[in-house]
């Protein structure tokens, strides 16, 4: 692996980066720290430069323009997204309208079903946390809309206005934390079913606020899904975690008392500090990151300061 020296990241040429496959992915040599280190090259004209933030999972990519990209850059993020399930970018000040044409170079952009979108850009949601305002948006360790029938593949955070300090995100590795249980207790977990709900008390009161002013008109009391609790990735073939304490109610015939344990022990399992990664956003910060393999947190300690961000999911499949 080749090195810039200077910043500690990987140039990687997307002309030698390998087409992704089962195989590769299962090939033990390539694994390093519970993610996926891909062969890397010297720096070229049509370079990325990766830097991944933490042990687990998470990389910012450098020396890219989000607004001016051709397919072989879109191809070669896409793939370095499915490595470090979460990717950041620095100083990207997109309009509405490029983050929107970002968004759908890499999937399908969705509406959040709770509130309304911007003016004029119905995919993009607002999260926003005002000065006098004390509870911030998802903030609860949960992937996004499980409790949709095809939650979204992936979302992405624009950040518009940040806090002087605080307010960083959390990214957890679901992959790690599948790998990392015992082989009775995935055996037992592969077969089992969870049932996921928007109205759990904890999520609920996390979208209040908005709520009061930008809650759409077609929104449901509540959205009810069942998903397998441990999922396989559709393009990198692992088996990830999917469980999270944002929306998983109980175990499919069972009670949520006789869930209760389980579940518990799986949503303190699952965010291990060593299986997270942290990320300090600035204006025109863009996070990127995919539900399917990997949970966040919005840490909610920047009480005074406005935060703003914009928001934009991608279609998903259903969880298998
Ligand atoms: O504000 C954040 O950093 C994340 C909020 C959130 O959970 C989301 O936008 O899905
Ligand atoms: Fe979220």
């Amino acid at each position: 692996m080749s090195d810039n020296g200077k910043s500690g990241g990987t140039w990687v040429d997307p002309d030698d980066v390998p087409e992704l496959s089962r195989e590769w992915f299962e090939s033990a040599e390539l694994r390093e720290g519970g993610r996926l280190i891909r062969p890397a090259r010297a720096k070229s004209s049509n370079s990325l430069q990766i830097r991944p933030i933490a042990g687990a999972i998470g990389a910012e990519i450098h020396g890219v323009d989000l607004a001016d990209l051709d397919e072989a850059r879109v191809a070669a993020i896409r793939r370095v997204w499915l490595d470090h399930l979460v990717i950041f970018f620095r100083d990207q000040k997109l309009t509405p309208a490029q983050l929107v044409a970002f968004a759908r170079r890499i999937g399908e952009p969705i509406e959040y079903p709770f509130l309304k979108g911007l003016d004029g850009f119905p995919e993009i949601t607002p999260v926003v946390k005002l000065e006098h305002e004390r509870i911030n948006f998802g903030g609860i360790w949960h992937t996004d809309t499980a409790y949709l029938e095809r939650p979204p593949m992936g979302s992405m955070l624009l950040a518009r206005e940040v806090p002087l300090h605080g307010g960083d995100t959390l990214f957890a590795n679901m992959y790690l934390a599948y790998e990392t249980l015992s082989v009775g207790m995935r055996r037992m977990l592969d077969g089992l079913v969870a049932v996921n709900s928007s109205a759990k008390a904890d999520v609920t009161k996390t979208r209040e606020d908005r709520m009061r002013d930008g809650k759409r008109d077609d929104a449901r009391r509540e959205y009810v899904a069942e998903h397998p609790v441990v999922r396989t990735h559709p393009e990198t073939g692992r088996k990830a975690l999917y469980v999270n304490r944002g929306h998983t109610l109980r175990f499919k015939g069972m009670s949520e008392a006789e869930s209760a344990p389980l579940l518990e022990y799986l949503f303190a399992h699952q965010t291990r500090p060593e299986f997270t990664c942290r990320f300090r956003w600035d204006v025109g910060s863009l996070a990127l990151w995919d539900n399917r393999c990997a949970q966040h947190y919005p840490l909610n300690d920047y009480h005074g300061y406005r935060r703003v961000m914009h928001r934009v999911t991608l279609a998903g499949d259903r969880p298998e």
